[in-house]
């Protein structure tokens, strides 16, 4: 085991004793998540009047129908609890741009007091961002951002490079240090999977995986059907593949059932970002023996209370200023105007039972 990794291990573990101790993360019940057909109900009905003395923000996740989402949507409700204000929660059914921005120009029509998105396009969602801000609305991006112009701060779940980095390990100790693996990602279009694809393929230079070769990155589009598909094929076209990292929930869940009604558990070995829920079974099959997340009940919980500090006007959104993060502590924006949540957590069999989101 490198040393780097024995590192992340460590602390995974430490943040696992923490979560286990009630230190803050307390993860959500899965249950808390409220049905999907619940939350599309269509913009018109979903952003009303605000809260008598409170504000009405809208959390925009890419798509609906994602347990990742709906996780970070439990985070969001405890923060607009706490703040007093309404938060809801809606997005197109799809993963696409063209969608998102019809319904965030709709939001915008209506005056909403402040948007947190989850963006499709980093460059596309720009013009949009910038007029909901010209209109006194502010906008915060989080999990996938929206590029500077078009938002006022970006809420980074973890650092994008070790987001990186850690997928390559976890592949490497996985296939022993060498053979094929191939990606599956989100939408070819999804800048927070992009960025990271493109780390990954840096890190992979590195002379340690040197006898790793990265022959495929295919794209399930945050659909189970799609990446459940996609993964097949991966297993079809390359019969030797050993790994397939997927940084995405939806595609690494897929991915792993993929392997195990192939029967290829053993074989080829699904690692990439997960949650624990969904990956429990995977874990302790051996299809996915490690993959990595960070707490996105947390995730949804920052951005409301950053979007928060900026609309009541406590801080302008600038580099430098300072805000309350509720139970999370206080945070600082970086920069480059983003606000960085936190260390991702790697899960394997040893912690697995220790989450539940
Ligand atoms: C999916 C989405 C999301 C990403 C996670 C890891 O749920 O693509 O944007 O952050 O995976």
């Amino acid at each position: 085991m490198s040393r780097k990794f024995s590192v992340l291990m460590l602390l995974a573990l430490i943040l696992g004793l923490m979560v286990a101790c009630g230190g803050g993360t307390t993860p959500p019940a899965e249950e808390e998540a409220a049905p999907v057909e619940e939350e599309a109900a269509p913009v018109e009905e979903e952003a009303e009047a605000p809260a008598e003395g409170g504000a009405t923000y809208v959390l925009v996740p890419k798509n609906l129908g994602n347990p990742y989402f709906d996780t970070a949507n439990v985070g969001a409700q405890e923060a607009a609890g706490e703040l007093g204000v309404e938060v809801t929660y809606t997005a197109s059914a799809t993963a696409d741009a063209t969608e998102q921005i019809q319904l965030l120009n709709s939001l915008i029509a209506q005056g909403v007091a402040g948007l947190a998105i989850s963006a499709n396009d980093s460059d596309a969602l720009v013009p949009t961002g910038s007029e909901a801000m010209d209109a006194g609305i502010p906008v915060v991006s989080w999990d996938s951002a929206i590029n500077e112009g078009g938002r006022n701060i970006h809420i980074n779940q973890a650092e994008a490079a070790g987001i990186a980095q850690v997928q390559v390990e976890m592949a490497s100790e996985l296939i022993g240090g060498a053979g094929q693996i191939a990606i599956l990602s989100a939408t070819s279009t999804a800048p927070n999977q992009n960025e990271w694809i493109a780390l990954m393929e840096s890190e992979l230079e590195k002379p340690e995986y040197a006898d790793i070769e990265l022959v495929g990155i295919v794209y399930g589009d945050d659909e189970d059907e799609k990446s459940y598909n996609e993964a097949v094929g991966l297993m079809r076209t390359y019969p030797e593949l050993k790994a397939i990292i997927a940084p995405t929930t939806v595609g690494i869940a897929a991915s792993a059932r993929a392997v195990q009604d192939q029967d290829r558990v053993g074989e080829v070995f699904v690692t990439g970002l997960g949650t624990p829920n969904q990956m429990r079974e995977y874990v302790k099959s051996g299809a996915a023996p490690a993959f990595a997340l960070w707490n996105p009940a947390d995730l949804g919980y920052l951005s409301i209370y950053a979007l928060h500090a900026i609309a009541s006007g406590a801080i302008e959104g600038n580099p430098g200023d300072t805000f309350d993060g509720g139970k999370l502590g206080e945070y600082t924006i970086a920069d480059d105007g983003t606000v960085l949540l936190g260390l991702p957590t790697i899960f394997n069999a040893d912690n697995i039972d220790d989450f539940d989101f």
